[in-house]
């Protein structure tokens, strides 16, 4: 069977990856940081907890000793580094370790595949961050256009996006960036826009609050599926050669816009009357508009996202509903 190792396999990308390549044939060695809280817990992949072709191992990704430790044990087909500090608003108060985990540690990956198995392919999560929003194409970024990164998280993540380019052109190593663009569904971590947006209205319905805080909601942004987003990682690594794809939508909501629909689908009237605006969640850096155009994607790897951000919405809140009542 083949091999792949997924670190962040318990977030939301993560593990909806874990699943895909264990239902299509691979052993899967899922990385996760240990927390002394939940040692044991299996968070999304708990129904896979039997699995035998999913194995948790604890470690962390800036550890140079257990990552070059597994990198030589298991010499695995395919690394999908999906692990990261991904919260681009807690960068700016955490650039130092954000920079630790996002940057330095796909160097230390990297340089493992080199030394031990230069047969791995590699998928670094890159992000529609690198572009920063400025100056945003009508049609939408492609894997062509400037990157102009706006936070310590976009930061760290340019240096990533470079490493794995050079050790490509260095080493020939078969080491590629998918550039996406935000995703979301069920398990987004409750912090990020989208399900704080879900969940927090799904409070609202039952009547558990009678507001939301939000920072600026004048930014846009290209929101797709996760489930989608990780077919397109798995054929990135498919393909013939390693390359750069844009993974997106093609479209592009006013976060005000997304509020609003997320309202429409609960049948809660008047939504303005609900939400606060908090100066204390802008960032001091914001992104203004992120827009996609993922037609490399779509016709060379065969990609093509089935949700749109209706049936995403839709998704995501009945599944807070439903997690809510019980
Ligand atoms: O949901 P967000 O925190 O996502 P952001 O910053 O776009 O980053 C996400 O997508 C990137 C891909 O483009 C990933 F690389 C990254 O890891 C992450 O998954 O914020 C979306 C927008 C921002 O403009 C933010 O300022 O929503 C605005 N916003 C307004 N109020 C808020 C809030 N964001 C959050 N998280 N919480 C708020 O209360």
């Amino acid at each position: 069977m083949k091999k792949a190792i997924i670190t962040g396999c318990l977030g939301q990308d993560g593990s909806y990856l874990s699943e895909f390549l264990v239902e299509n044939g691979y052993i899967v060695y899922g990385i996760s940081k240990r927390r002394s809280s939940d040692a044991l817990s299996f968070g999304h992949l708990s129904h896979m907890k039997e699995n035998k072709n999913f194995k948790l191992l604890h470690g962390d990704i800036t550890d140079s000793v257990f990552i070059s430790d597994l990198i030589s044990e298991i010499k695995p087909e395919k690394i999908f580094n999906l692990a990261a500090q991904s919260h681009v608003g807690y960068s700016f108060t955490n650039p130092i370790s954000t920079f630790e985990v996002d940057a330095l540690s796909v160097m230390n990956i990297l340089s493992s595949i080199h030394k031990y198995s230069p047969e791995t392919r590699f998928y670094q999560a890159s992000t529609s961050e690198l572009f920063g929003g400025i100056n945003c194409p009508v049609t939408g970024y492609t894997e062509s256009s400037r990157l102009y990164p706006r936070s310590p998280y976009g930061v760290a993540k340019l240096a990533a996006y470079w490493s794995t380019i050079n050790y490509r052109e260095s080493y020939d190593l078969f080491a590629c960036n998918g550039i996406l663009f935000n995703h979301g569904g069920p398990r987004r971590g409750l912090d990020f826009f989208e399900r704080k947006l879900s969940h927090n209205v799904a409070k609202i319905k039952l009547g558990l609050i009678d507001h939301i805080s939000f920072g600026n909601l004048t930014a846009k942004r290209d929101l797709g599926s996760a489930k989608d987003y990780v077919i397109a990682m798995y054929k990135m690594l498919e393909a013939d050669a390693p390359e750069e794809y844009v993974i997106s939508t093609g479209k592009t909501y006013e976060m005000s816009e997304m509020v609003n629909i997320m309202f429409d689908i609960a049948g809660i009237k008047d939504p303005e009357s609900y939400i606060k605006i908090d100066a204390a969640l802008y960032r001091p850096a914001e992104v203004p508009v992120l827009l996609g155009d993922s037609t490399k994607a779509r016709t060379k790897l065969n990609w093509t996202p089935k949700q749109d951000i209706y049936s995403l919405f839709e998704e995501m809140y009945k599944n807070d509903l439903e997690l809510l009542k019980n």
